[in-house]
């Protein structure tokens, strides 16, 4: 009888244990879920910044540019909406003209913004966002596909920034 009492005394210790146990990891799901709530914000601000973000629709074809804006303000986010009707690859720059630069290479590597041809392939859809620094008020700038023929075939458009 009193091994029994002690085995029953055991046992209530072991599920006492095993409850403490389990309450262990419920107290600890408390940090776990704060990351988590802590992402929903940041999520949210990306949302709210695109849905603010002033759209510009960026249309690209063999072997042409077209954009619903040409003149931009410095620090306001800007949506570009890429579109490539076209079906060879293009690139989306804000560059500085070719002209100014010396070179394509030139122009590609002091680029604002670039969206290689490896996104922009024939039918293509993509949606970048940037907001002009202070300095694109007094640069000489234009959206190009800086692809040599493509170039010269006049894909480039001058555009003005204002402070
Ligand atoms: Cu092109």
């Amino acid at each position: 009888m009193k091994r029994i009492a002690l085995m029953v005394i055991v046992v209530s210790t072991l599920i006492l244990v095993t409850a403490c146990g389990s309450s262990t990891p419920a107290a600890t799901q408390v940090p776990i879920l704060q990351p988590d709530a802590g992402e929903a914000p940041a999520q949210s601000t990306v949302t709210e910044a695109l849905s603010t973000g002033t759209e510009v629709i960026i249309t690209l074809d063999d072997n042409t540019i077209e954009s619903s804006l040409t003149t931009f303000q410095v620090g306001v986010p800007y949506t570009f909406v890429i579109t490539n009707k076209g079906s060879h690859s293009h690139n989306f720059n804000i560059a500085q003209p070719v002209s100014v630069t010396g070179g394509l290479n030139a122009a590609l590597k002091t680029a604002l913004l670039a969206v290689p041809k490896s996104q922009l392939g024939g039918g293509a859809e993509v949606t970048v966002q940037y907001t002009f620094p202070d300095t694109a008020a007094s640069t000489q700038l234009e959206l190009s596909c800086l692809i040599q023929r493509h170039y010269d075939d006049g894909m480039k458009l001058a555009i003005t920034v204002t402070n």
